[in-house]
């Protein structure tokens, strides 16, 4: 399919062309980026959800999106896993698990891994969330698949982040990251049909109590508490009041002014990711051609003069990319 006529069809909303753009934007191919170019006010709405392995996040998830059917919102589930080379079709459980929305074309269902590039899947989320946005979807699902890294990366890209615990977690609360606890709008006690579920949220609640404030917007009313939400997936429970909390969130983002803020922040942090893949890309290939320049790094041992080299060749113009051509 060529440039153009994927634009065509992208455009007359074809969902294979969809797929197929998401499909370049994991290899970082630019060739769709004007697609991504949304009409005013179709950027969709995002919520993240993470949590460690089976703590029931696509459960959740598949629950929700029979939710927002039901008000007829159009929605897209993005599962990312880092550490997955693999893409192009939805994780075997899930794709069984979400196989009734299967025949749904306002449900979109789409795994992403990263390829090995650094810092490549958060920007590859990005463009196929502006990339659903511009296709018409009001909703954006993320759920992480891997641990580690992901849960930071959802919260970098989603609006509303919601952390999922349950209650067989082990040694309980003091289990969690504590950077977990920074990034969640929203928690999530799952399994709430399981016993010890009232632990976890009062032990939650306790250290929730001890953390500090998080910070508001000056002419905020006040600071966002994030919600405790018991909810027993399984059987579709407590997620119209997870909904009512995503909400919620939202409301008090666009009310104390962050959501500007953030929507500001996002740009200029990817911005700067994007300039240093570009930067990136350009070195190898001076590193590549230039023999002489191989020879003074070996020279002198460091790499900091071939760098600013380097730095200085890029400030007399970028090179765009070759596939552009
Ligand atoms: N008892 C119980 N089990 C659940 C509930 N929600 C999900 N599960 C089960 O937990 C397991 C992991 O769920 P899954 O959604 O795949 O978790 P994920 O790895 O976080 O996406 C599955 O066997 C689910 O059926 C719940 O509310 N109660
Ligand atoms: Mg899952």
């Amino acid at each position: 399919m060529s440039d153009i006529e994927l634009a065509r069809r992208f455009r007359a909303g074809d969902i294979r062309a969809l797929a197929r753009a998401i499909s370049l934007v994991e290899r970082r191919d630019p060739s769709v980026r004007e697609l991504e170019e949304a009409p005013k006010g179709s950027t969709a709405e995002v919520v993240g959800f993470t949590g460690a392995p089976g703590t029931g996040k696509s459960t959740l998830v598949d629950a929700l999106v029979s939710l927002l059917r039901k008000q007829k919102k159009s929605v897209a589930v993005i599962a990312t896993d880092p550490n997955s080379p693999f893409t192009g079709g939805a994780i075997l459980g899930d794709r069984i698990r979400m196989q009734r929305h299967a025949l749904d074309p306002k449900v979109f269902i789409r795994s992403m891994g990263a390829r090995g590039h650094l810092g490549g899947l958060s920007l590859a989320t990005r463009e196929a969330i502006r990339l659903l946005g511009a296709f018409g979807f009001d909703q954006v699902i993320l759920e992480t698949v891997g641990v580690g890294q992901s849960e930071l990366e959802v919260a970098a890209v989603a609006g509303t982040t919601v952390v999922v615990l349950t209650p067989n977690l082990g040694d309980g609360v003091q289990m969690i990251k504590a950077g977990i606890l920074e990034i969640a709008d929203i928690f999530v006690v799952n399994k709430a049909d399981l016993e010890g579920h009232q632990r976890v949220v009062m032990e939650l609640r306790g250290m929730l109590s001890l953390s500090a404030p998080r910070a508001h917007a000056a002419g905020s009313p006040k600071a966002w508490k994030p919600p405790i939400i018991p909810t027993v997936a399984a059987r579709q429970e407590g997620i119209e009041e997870l909904w009512a909390a995503v909400e919620a969130h939202r409301r008090y983002l666009e009310a104390s002014g962050q959501a500007r803020e953030l929507a500001e922040k996002r740009l200029k942090d990817e911005t700067a990711e994007v300039v240093a893949e570009l930067a990136r890309e350009q070195a190898r290939q001076a590193l590549g051609e230039d023999a002489g320049l191989t020879a003074r790094l070996m020279e002198d041992g460091t790499p900091y003069r071939a760098a600013e080299e380097i730095v200085t060749r890029l400030g007399r113009g970028l090179k765009p990319p070759a596939r552009e051509h």
